[in-house]
């Protein structure tokens, strides 16, 4: 018996671009000169956001004449993230035993610290006076490790080889619980105590740099040689060269910016109607047929398409047998 069917074909479609692979994200040179927070704004009202860059594929897709020696994108260090207090943004300080900030806000930092010198201080030490100091962690230091009592206090060991902080961190999850955790006054007094006078030594403190303004995640950096350097202490956001090399600035200088747009999507529905022999309750009929109408539509339209069934539930008032019944309504 044949069946009627009627179908409605629910597809997404890219309408900004005529693409045939997946719709990329566009990128826009402006030329205006802009503070890299201004530029933000500008973006975040005309397009998406700041520039977020995945891979040098993305890069080379941006075509423009360079206004300026420096385009903004979207990538920041905001110190206020780091420097202010030990708050839980992405670039904020955390403890290498539980990848979270402090609990208390203890921060017995030395004055002047952390200042990210050189834009490659991420790691922390404690200084030969007991006050803290972000450093660079591939420096080799002595370091303190913890372990925690039956009693669940924090028991210090100070560990007389010299190794980076990852090396010391690693040695210290080997041999104990992590490298020495501090929230508050008596702990940082034990770990003074037991570190030997003149010595400088790893704590467990460090933080990542960066982050994108549209919070991706995205990993990619294409830093300029001898770059991030944090040249005079005050260079916290990063802008490219017409090479799209990066490198970090201060962000109240004016320059052009890249923003980026992401792909718009659009819902479209399209009422089918045909006649078929074929079993529309198999399962198997359904995944060929979606399949069948995914591959027409995408050669007709050039567009990538997001295909899916969605079968409405039949009705239940009629005495119809399930192969005299119509077919089902789908959405594709
Ligand atoms: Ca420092
Ligand atoms: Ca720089």
């Amino acid at each position: 018996m044949a069946f009627y069917v009627t179908l409605f074909l629910l597809f997404l479609g890219c309408i900004l671009c005529s693409c045939s692979q997946f719709p990329q994200r566009q990128y826009r040179y402006v030329h205006l000169a802009m503070n890299w927070t201004s530029a933000q704004n500008y973006c975040r009202e005309h397009h998406t956001d700041l520039a977020t860059f995945e891979s040098a594929d993305d890069l080379q897709r941006l075509k423009a004449d360079f206004s300026y020696e420096w385009a903004w994108l979207g990538l920041r260090d905001d110190p206020r993230s780091w420097r202010e207090t030990l708050g839980s943004d992405t670039n904020s300080w955390r403890w290498s035993a539980t990848n979270e900030t402090s609990r208390t806000g203890y921060r017995p930092w030395n004055q002047g610290e952390p200042n990210a010198g050189g834009g490659l201080e991420m790691c922390v030490w404690m200084r030969a006076d007991g006050k803290w100091n972000d450093a660079r962690c591939l420096e080799k230091s002595h370091f303190i490790c913890y372990s925690v009592t039956n009693q669940k206090e924090h028991k210090y060991h100070y560990i007389e080889l010299l190794k980076t902080w990852f090396s010391a961190r690693d040695f210290c999850r080997e041999r104990y619980t992590d490298l020495a955790m501090i929230e508050n006054n008596a702990e940082h007094h034990q770990v003074f105590s037991v570190k030997p006078a003149g010595i400088t030594a790893w704590i467990g403190l460090y933080r990542e740099p960066w982050t994108w303004s549209d919070m991706s995640q995205s990993s990619f950096r294409n830093w300029k040689r001898t770059c991030p350097n944090n040249y005079l202490g005050n260079q916290f956001c990063v802008g490219e060269n017409r090479l799209h090399e990066w490198n970090d600035l201060p962000c109240e200088e004016k320059y052009s910016f890249i923003c980026h747009q992401d792909p718009k999507w659009t819902t479209t529905v399209v009422k089918v109607k045909f006649q078929t022999d074929a079993d529309m309750t198999d399962p198997a009929v359904n995944a060929q047929i979606l399949q069948q109408l995914g591959a027409l539509l995408t050669s007709q339209t050039q567009a990538p398409l997001s295909v899916r069934w969605k079968t409405e539930p039949r009705k239940t008032t009629d005495n119809l047998t399930d192969r005299s019944r119509p077919g089902p309504i789908v959405h594709l």
